[in-house]
Formats: C-alpha cells, sequence, structure tokens
C-alpha cells in the first residue's frame, strides 16, 4: 500500500490559534516511522498553502452566509484538497489528510467520493452536523458532515457537496457532545449514531465493527476521520474542544486495528491535534500510532 500524506495546516474552522501547526507536530511526533512499521510506502506531499487568518479580509473572521466564519476561505482549501485527494485515490494510492482543524473533512470527502460511492466512519466526541443556521459557534469544524452530505439550509455551499457520500453509509464512534438541534438533525437522518454510552454498553469491538458495516455497506470504499478530540483528554490533551469521558488508548488502537482488518480504506484523515494546547507532542505522536494501527501495523 502507498500512504499518500497531504497537510493542510488550516484554522480557519475554529476559533483556537495553534491547531494550523498540527501537520508538523504530527510528521514532527513520528509519523513516517509509523507507517513504516505498518509496512506502508510513504509519500509525503508536504503542506497545501494556507494563508494566515491575518492576511485575509479582516471581515472574514466575521460570520458570513448566514453563520459560517472563514467560508470563501474554507472553500479555496477544500476545493484544492479534494482535488489532491482525488488524485491520490486516482492513481491506486491511500491519501492520509493531516489537519488542521475538521473542516478539511469537506475536501478529504469530497476527493474521496469523486467518481466513488463511499461511506464514512467518524470517530469524534462531536457530531460535526451543524449548518450555518442551527451552528451556535459559526465554526465550520463542527459543520464538514452536513455540508458534504449537502444538508438542505446550507444555501450557497453547494461546492461543498459530496454527491457520492450518503447518509446511509456514516457511522458515528464515540459520540458525547452534541448541541440541541444538531442531536435532533442527527436523530432525524439515516446515518448511524454510536455514542460513548454504546461503547460502555457493548464494548468497542462490537460497536467498531458495526460502524465499519454500516459504512462499507455497498460502497467502493471508506473514508476514515478521526478527530483527536474522540480520545480521552487524559490522553489526548492538545486538542482545542476536549470533552471528558473519551476513548482510552487501548480501546482506541483496537478500533484502529479493527479498521485495518476491514480492508476497506480509501482515504483517512487525522485532525484537530493542537501542539500549543498539547503536553510534549503526546497527542501527535498518539495520532502516529493510530495512524500506523489503521494502516495494518499489528503487535506480532
Ligand atoms: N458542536 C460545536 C460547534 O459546532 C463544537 C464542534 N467542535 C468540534 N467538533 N471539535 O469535532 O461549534
Ligand atoms: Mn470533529
Ligand atoms: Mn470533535
Ligand atoms: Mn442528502
Amino acid at each position: 500500500m502507498t500512504v499518500r500524506i497531504i497537510g493542510v495546516p488550516t484554522d480557519y474552522g475554529q476559533d483556537r490559534r495553534g491547531v494550523d501547526m498540527g501537520p508538523s507536530a504530527i510528521r514532527y511526533g513520528g509519523l513516517a516511522e509509523a507507517l513504516a512499521s505498518a509496512g506502508a510506502e510513504v509519500v509525503d506531499d508536504g503542506d497545501l498553502a494556507v494563508p494566515r487568518a491575518e492576511e485575509r479580509d479582516p471581515d472574514s473572521r466575521q460570520p458570513s452566509e448566514g453563520n459560517a466564519k472563514f467560508l470563501r476561505e474554507t472553500e479555496e482549501v477544500t476545493t484544492a484538497l479534494a482535488g489532491r485527494v482525488a488524485d491520490a485515490v486516482g492513481a491506486g494510492e491511500t491519501p492520509l489528510v493531516l489537519g488542521g482543524d475538521h473542516s478539511v473533512a469537506i475536501g478529504s470527502l469530497k476527493g474521496s467520493a469523486r467518481d466513488a460511492e463511499i461511506g464514512a466512519v467518524w470517530f469524534d466526541a462531536h457530531g460535526d452536523y451543524n449548518t450555518p443556521t442551527t451552528s451556535p459557534s459559526g465554526n465550520v469544524h463542527g459543520m464538514p458532515l452536513a455540508a458534504a452530505l449537502g444538508y438542505d439550509d446550507w444555501d450557497g455551499v453547494e461546492w461543498a457537496n459530496a454527491p457520492g457520500l450518503r447518509e446511509e453509509n456514516v457511522a458515528y464512534v464515540g459520540l458525547r457532545a452534541l448541541d440541541d438541534t444538531e442531536r435532533a438533525a442527527i436523530r432525524d437522518s439515516e446515518m448511524t449514531a454510536y455514542t460513548m454510552s454504546d461503547i460502555d454498553e457493548r464494548g468497542i469491538t462490537d460497536v467498531v465493527e458495526a460502524a465499519l458495516s454500516v459504512a462499507s455497506a455497498g460502497v467502493d470504499g471508506i473514508h476514515v476521520s478521526l478527530d483527536m478530540d474522540w480520545l480521552d483528554p487524559g490522553i489526548a490533551p492538545g486538542v482545542g474542544t476536549p470533552v471528558r469521558g473519551g476513548v482510552t488508548y487501548r480501546e482506541a488502537h483496537h478500533a484502529m486495528e479493527l479498521v485495518a482488518a476491514a480492508d476497506a480504506v480509501r482515504s483517512m484523515e487525522v485532525v484537530e491535534v493542537n501542539p500549543v494546547l498539547d503536553e510534549s507532542n503526546e497527542t501527535a505522536a498518539l495520532a502516529t500510532e493510530l495512524v500506523a494501527s489503521a494502516f495494518g501495523k499489528r503487535i506480532l
């Protein structure tokens, strides 16, 4: 397997600076070695060019298009990313996108779904299913799934739609922090949502296997979206919106081993690593370990 690394140093999607350094932190945390230990060939494309917020029109920071900050900037970045992801998949490689905040998923999903039907497994504390209308924050990192799925009240953002992704093939794992309107929208949707309570009850193996079968049913491959705030903040402190009660180190590794065993990964991203908030780069290093497990690293 050839893994193509694509860094996307963007922080347009949320309010805490520093997440734009995620790609550097993850590389420094040992990504190349981790992928080699999984037996993957690695090509590193470097990072997409993402101008800093200060280089932009100061008005971009204000909510626009209803209630979404830096929407035009996010469109530029994710459109460029979608092209890179689609090219990698087209060349028979597996793109690994390094965030940056979770708004990058708009580009990953769109690129992965170009000329294909895909599913997605969303490892996250959050639902990322807000729209500019429902979002309490205006932060696009809380909206990428709704954007990719072409949510109805997302006017003027058709560029974000990934027609090859259907709600029926989206599965969440580990939810524990939803906004009220978002919760209702997820309930009304055709997506499958496994919360932390489901993991408590059924165990990580059962939940992740179920999520993988939902995502991979009848599609060409799946996108694995790994938001590092999925993990418990005790082991992954370097994220912008930590939520207590996340998965443990062993649960996370086992989940990624199950991802590898399903043998359906078309694309993957790891997002929301914020080295400014991290402790000795441990969240970035953990991200590299989890990626290695997802790409087939085994203990024995
Ligand atoms: N739901 C909140 C919002 O839309 C927070 C989203 N934060 C995340 N998502 N980190 O993964 O603003
Ligand atoms: Mn997220
Ligand atoms: Mn999250
Ligand atoms: Mn739809």
